[in-house]
This record gives structure tokens, sequence and C-alpha cells, in this order.
């Protein structure tokens, strides 16, 4: 949009005196951002609905992205940027005497999700919208977000992250567009005066949905999707029947949390109803919205595209169905094929325990009906699958096993399509985690590779490596970000390495900055910056990172080594899952770590070691642009895709990495020689897997480096971490390093030990940093999304980028 600096300023006045009644120099930082925020939102507003309307009319087919999480990150900034009038309002803020950065730093960060699946979503928020897209998100309002970490003495402790204290200036409640869902009761199904079949329900919970929704603001295309997220709350009819505290507290509890604590049954129980929420009310707001297009129940699938986002929102499947047959009247194959047609899903993982399972008896006791749906689709896969494929067979892939529901089986066979989030993993979702799957539907499977968008990732987060990229090769970039390949004529142009090492230098100081005032720990920015930023998780193998950083120290320490290494600061940002101990003693491990290594001044701060609490969107965003090093380390098959690895690259990180998700496609591109590759490959692994032939003891006894770090797990040397530094001892020896720690932890650590020479070479650092941005735009999520749009969905796109 266009508008002036002087125009802007007006409205700008002119809402905080209507907000506040109040001077502009009289108002807190929190009110400005709040007048800021209900300025820009004014500006969001027209398009918003002009492109509601264009859809409605043009009877646009409409992609609904259900997931139970999304991590869309601050939006002020964003929102701006997408307006295309950043510059304008931080000019005329400042004119006004206002530091645009001190609003934006009050901003809540909707912590909305636990990672890579959540921040996907909101990548895709953006680059549908950007795309012309029309795409909608689908999910719950949370009235708390993961949780705030702290540490204390190490440990993770989790504090309630009161997002919504300060309101959320983005959102728009709309009561008029909310929905009823049921719960519990008792349903059967009666012959209605016509002959139809009706289920009668008696004794349900009713709960009221009410939708939240955001604009989605494309990249200066005036188009605005939406963000819808539920809330669960009493249905005003029934206020009278919730008298008591605890009642009232149930139903909120509904959308008070993500994820609660699944260890319990009722955590469990939640957990479930939560899917049910969000879906059943996303699916009832969607087809509302069909029906007014006047258009027949059976074109359904040319209108709308259902997505499943991993199996959490599985039940839109069985949802959509009991609407067709229940509400519509339409026969089961009529309802079925309308339903397969509609809905599509991605697989984000092949760890089992992500894989949901739920006890039957809890499912047919939360949602009769839809048990009843899902009994039936499982009967049919029997009844047809048996005769083709015999028992075994058809027993694998039944949707109900010996009292388990297996919701990634309902994805699968209620799907047209079914994905893989990298070449890899859909490989081996094809060949080995759903092969009996891809042997009945082969058609269905397809990979389509994880994207980010380099709008948040380099556009907002990195203004001076963007500038400098535009003054190299202009700024088409910006729109066909595939065009950063141009950067690779450079590879010579000393000025232009120089600068770029200049702007990462920049970007690491005000890193160091941020970690002085937050942490209190002095990082030098002429280390370098080696980062690991994800889920903590025993896969992804934080703990092989800080045994190498161990081994460094001792090294440091013991050798008394004449050899001078480049100083390094070792950086870690994570959350554990409440309830994962393991992930838990990691942490504190780290922690432990990092206070021996941090305080001990005899080795000359030559190793640092930073974790930083509470990592999120916004701290990606300062952690990312001042990366030398990505650590990408996951056990070679376990990591789907990842996402920060693109994001670091296209920062200028070098990526250090096993050949695992993503991962892969990234070599593909920069080529070995710009990436420090390690580790065992997939078929190494799956030898040991076949032949039960990995024995962790062996290496332990047979590698004094590797040895010496272990013990300093159990020995003392790491003060405070008895029952931690046991646990893990015992995790990798005495139950066999279940994630092959062990076996890749001497090429882990011939792989570190390059980068300090590559790095002394700084023109050929600076060449391979340069050649990873160069390449990094083809794994912007528009592409990504575009693929989607024309290989899953059906749906229209913006073809000029
Ligand atoms: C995660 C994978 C990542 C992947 C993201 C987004 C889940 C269940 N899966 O490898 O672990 O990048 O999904 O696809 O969170």
């Amino acid at each position: 949009m266009e508008i002036s600096k002087e125009h802007f300023k007006k409205e700008y006045s002119r809402a905080l005196t209507s907000l506040y009644a109040s001077e502009i120099h009289d108002l807190t930082p929190l009110e400005q951002y709040i007048t800021l925020g209900s300025v820009v939102k004014e500006y969001t507003a027209q398009n918003w609905m002009q492109t509601k309307k264009e859809y409605q009319q043009d009877q646009a087919k409409q992609v609904y992205y259900f997931s139970i999480e999304f991590l869309p990150g601050k939006l002020l900034k964003s929102n701006l940027l997408n307006l295309g009038i950043l510059d304008t309002v931080r000019e005329g803020l400042a004119e006004l005497g206002v530091e645009f950065a001190s609003l934006e730093a009050i901003e809540a960060d909707p912590g909305l999700g636990n990672g890579g699946l959540g921040r996907l979503a909101a990548c895709f928020m953006d680059s549908m919208a950007t795309c012309d897209v029309p795409g909608n998100g689908n999910g719950i309002r949370y009235r708390y977000g993961l949780f705030k970490q702290k540490f204390v003495n190490g440990y993770q402790v989790e504090l309630p992250d009161d997002w919504l204290r300060h309101a959320n200036v983005w959102e728009t409640r709309r009561e008029n567009k909310a929905e009823i869902v049921r719960f519990f009761g008792d349903v059967h199904l009666e012959e209605d005066k016509d002959g139809n079949i009706k289920p009668i329900y008696a004794h349900t919970e009713d709960i009221l949905a009410v939708p939240y929704d955001t604009a989605m603001t494309g990249y200066e295309n005036d188009t605005v999707n939406n963000l819808r997220l539920w809330s669960a709350e009493i249905p005003p009819s029934e206020e009278m029947d919730y008298f008591s505290e605890e009642r009232r507290k149930s139903i909120h509890s509904i959308s008070e949390m993500l994820y609660p604590d699944d260890s319990s049954y009722d955590g469990r129980l939640l957990r479930l109803k939560q899917e049910y929420f969000f879906v059943s009310a996303g699916v009832q707001s969607i087809i509302r919205y069909y029906r007014k297009l006047g258009v027949p129940m059976e074109h359904l699938a040319e209108k709308i595209s259902i997505h499943i986002n991993d199996t959490h929102p599985t039940m839109c499947i069985p949802e959509l169905m009991r609407i067709l047959l229940d509400e519509e009247g339409l026969s089961w194959d009529a309802a079925w094929a309308i339903t397969m047609k509609t809905c599509s899903y991605t697989n984000h993982t092949i760890m089992a325990e992500a894989l949901e399972k739920w006890p039957e008896q809890m499912v047919s006791n939360l949602v009769p009906r839809i048990y009843q749906i899902i009994c039936e689709i499982n009967r049919r896969h029997l009844e047809s699958m048996t005769p083709l494929y015999g028992e075994n067979f058809t027993h694998r892939t039944a949707v109900i096993q010996d009292g388990v529901i297996h919701m990634a089986h309902l994805a699968i066979i209620g799907s047209h399509s079914i994905n893989g989030v990298a070449k890899l993993h859909t490989e081996i979702l094809k060949e080995k985690a759903l092969h009996d799957f891809y042997l009945a539907y082969p058609a269905r499977f397809n990979n389509k590779t994880n994207g980010i968008t380099h709008r948040r990732w380099l556009l907002l987060s990195n203004e001076g490596l963007s500038d400098l990229i535009s003054d190299y090769i202009g700024t088409e970039w910006k729109k066909k970000p595939n065009e950063l390949y141009l950067l690779k004529a450079f590879k010579e142009d000393t000025v232009l390495l120089e600068k770029l090492e200049q702007v990462k230098l920049a970007n690491k100081k005000r890193l160091a900055d941020y970690v002085k005032e937050a942490m209190g720990i002095e990082i030098d920015p002429n280390a370098v910056f080696d980062v690991q930023i994800k889920r903590l998780h025993a896969y992804k193998r934080q703990l092989l990172n800080v045994l190498h950083i161990l081994s460094l120290y001792l090294k440091l320490k013991e050798t008394h080594s004449e050899e001078e290494i480049v100083p390094r600061v070792f950086i870690f940002g994570a959350k554990a899952a409440p309830s994962y101990s393991y992930a838990k003693e990691i942490i504190k491990l780290i922690n432990a770590v990092a206070d021996l290594i941090n305080n001990d001044t005899t080795i000359d701060n030559k190793i640092k070691v930073v974790f930083v609490e509470n990592y999120g969107v916004t701290l990606a965003e300062k952690i990312i642009p001042a990366a030398d090093i990505s650590e990408q380390i996951s056990l070679v098959t376990k990591e789907a895709s990842g996402t920060s690895n693109m994001k670091l690259m296209l920062n200028g990180a070098i990526t250090l990495a096993t050949l695992d998700g993503a991962n892969v496609e990234i070599r593909d591109k920069v080529g070995d020689e710009n990436m420090l590759l390690f580790g065992m490959q997939d078929q190494e692994l799956y030898h040991f897997y076949d032949s039960n032939s990995y024995h962790s003891q062996e290496i332990y006894d047979h590698n004094p480096r590797l040895k010496r770090c272990l013990d300093a797990l159990v020995d003392g040397t790491i003060p405070n971490i008895e029952a931690e530094g046991r646990e893990i001892f015992d995790s990798l020896l005495k139950y066999n390093d279940e994630y092959f720690v062990l076996k890749d932890y001497e090429s882990y650590v011939h792989a570190q030990s390059r980068i300090d020479g590559l790095y002394r070479d700084r023109k050929k650092w600076n060449q391979m940093s340069l050649l990873n941005i160069a390449h990094a735009g083809e794994f912007s999520s528009d592409y990504t999304i575009m693929h989607y749009a024309d290989e899953i969905w059906n749906v229209h796109h913006n073809k000029n980028l």
C-alpha cells in the first residue's frame, strides 16, 4: 500500500487520542505499541475484507490448513513489511520521537507450538497469502503458550506463558461465527419419517467454540488470508449448568494450554478433546460457508481442500463424514468419495511416539458418533483389503488394532494425498515406515520438501544482509527468492566477501550484547558462533554436541595443547517437553558443562557455552543471523526434514550435518565442499538394525578420548550432575545408546576439527557462506506452497513468482 509519512503520523496521533485520550509523550511503550497495532490492523482490514469477498464471489477453491500448532512470531514488523510501509512507519515514528524497536520489543511472541511443525504452519500461512493461494489456517487459541522456560540451578523450570496478558491487537473475536462441539453422551441411530437414518444424541456435553481471526498479510500483493483459532467457552444458554468452578474449568481447559501433560489418562483425554474440538469447529464452519455458496455437496472437493497437518487433526475425516451422512443425508459411498477427495495429510515424523494412538474406549466415550464412523471406516477397509492382500497385511494396516486407534492409518486411508517433508523422509515413508500403505496406495504418496519464508528469516531478521544482497543483485530476489543464486557470480568479489563478514560480525555483536544483558555471559564476537537450536530430543543429539564440547575442554585443560584453536562459542536453544525427563537431564548436563567451562579462567576464554533460556521464534530471529555453524546432527533417518537448517544457511551459516532430512537436499544444492558432513548414512544404520550388531560398549572400550569424556559424566569432573550424569552414562552404555551417539562421535569430532582451519581462511569461509546464501532461496516456502497448490490441493496461485 502507498502511504506518506505525514499521513501515517496523523493517523497514529489520531488513534492514540481516541484510544487513550493522552498526549504522545504521556503514553507508555505498551500503549504506543497497542496504538500502532490498531493503526496497522486498520490498514490491513480493507484488504482482508476485499480478499474474503473476492474468494466468495469467484467461488475460489479454498484450502483449510488444520494444525494443532502455529508459531507465527511477532506480527507488527512482519505486517508492516508485507504492507510495504515498514520504512515509512519507522521514520514517521522517529519524527514523533518514538523508537520503533522499543515498541516492537513489547509484542508477545505467541508460543502456540513446540517447534518445526508449528513454525512450518506459520511459514505456510505467510507464503499462501503471498502466493495468492486462498488459504485459511485452523487451530486452537491457547490461553497460555507452550511454557516460559527458566533455568534454576541448571534445571528447566516451566512457568506459564501468559501471552495474552496485554490482550492481542491482531485478533478479532467473531462470536457470530461460533460453533457447538459435542462431547460424551450416548448416541444411537434411528430412522426418521422419511426413512433416513439419523443419530439421536442424549446427555452430551456441548461446548461453544468461538473463533478468533487473525489477518495473514501477503507480501506487497493486497491479499489477506485468515488464521482462525478457536477458543472453548460455555454456551450462554447453559451457563446455569456450570455452577461449580471445577465444571467451568473443565470447559476452559480445552483451550487453556498447548499439549497438556499426556503422561496421565486425564491429560491424554484432554489432548484428544483438544483435537476434536478444533477439528469439529473448523469442519463445521467450512461446511457452513460452503452451504452459502449454493453448490451441491457432491462438488465439495472442487471448492474446499482440508489439509491435515500431522496426525492431530485426523478426526477431520470422520467429522466430515459425520456431517455428510448425518446432516446432509448422503450415502456412505458418496460421503466417502467426497471426504477422500477433500482431505490430504502430511506426515512429519517417523518417531513412533509421535504417531498417535488412542485407546478405543477413550474415543468411544469422548466422541461416540465419531467412534462409530471410525469403526465403519475400519470395517470397510478390512472388507475390501483382505481379499486383495490377505489377513496379515490388512491387520497391519487396520485403523483399529487390539483396542487401539491408529490415527496415521486413518489419515492415510481417508486422504487422497500423503506427503513426507523431505526427499529422504518420503522415501523412508514409502519403503519402511508406511510401506504397506505405499503398496496399497502408491499414487497417493508424494514428497513436498519443507521451506521457510525468506521474509521473516532474512528480510525482517537480518536487514543488514538483505540490504547487502540488494546492493549487488537488485531487489527482485525479494519476490523471486531463487534469484539469490545470482550471488554466485560474486564468489571472487573480495569486497562483497569482506562486507558479508562485516554484516555477520555486526549480527554477532548484537547477539553478544543480548547474551551479556540477559545472561551475564561475556562472549567474543570474533569467536566462531556454533549454533544448535531446536526442540530438545534424544534423536536430535544435543548430547553429541555437548560431548564434543567436553572433549575439547578436556583437551585444552589436560594436554595443555599448544595447538591454537579459534575461540568458539557454542550456543544452544531448546525446550524439553515437561514430562520428557531424559531431555531435561541433557539440559542440566549442558548447563553444568557451561558453568564449568565459562568459569574456568585457565582456558583463556577459548570456549564459551551459552544455553539461551526460553528459545522461540523471537530468539531465533536474533540467533540465526549471528550463526557461523549450523548444527544439524540428528541420527540419520530420524529428522523428517528440519527447517532451522534452511534458516541458518539463508543467513550464511555453514551446515555441520549428518545426511538426514533436508540436509540431503542442502548438500545436493551447495555440494559436499560447502558443508561439513559426517556420520553414518541410512544404509549403515539399517545394517545395524537388521544385524543387531551395534555394541556401544566396544566403542567406549576402544576409544580413550571418548572414554575420558564419558567418564567425566560420572567421576565428578563436572560438578552437580551426579544423578543426571549417571543416567546419561547408562543410557549410552548399559542401554546401548539408542541414537548411536558413540558410533558417530569420532566422525563428528573430525568434522568439528576441520572448522578451525576453514574459518582461519577468511576468504574461503566467506565464499562458502555466500554459496549457502545463494542456494537458500530455493528453499523458500513460497515454492513449497506452490507445489502443494498444484499437486495436492489443486488451487489457484500466483504463477508470476
Ligand atoms: C517435525 C520434524 C521436523 C520437521 C517439522 C516440520 C514434528 C512432529 N515433526 O524434522 O521433527 O522439519 O516437523 O515438518 O514436530
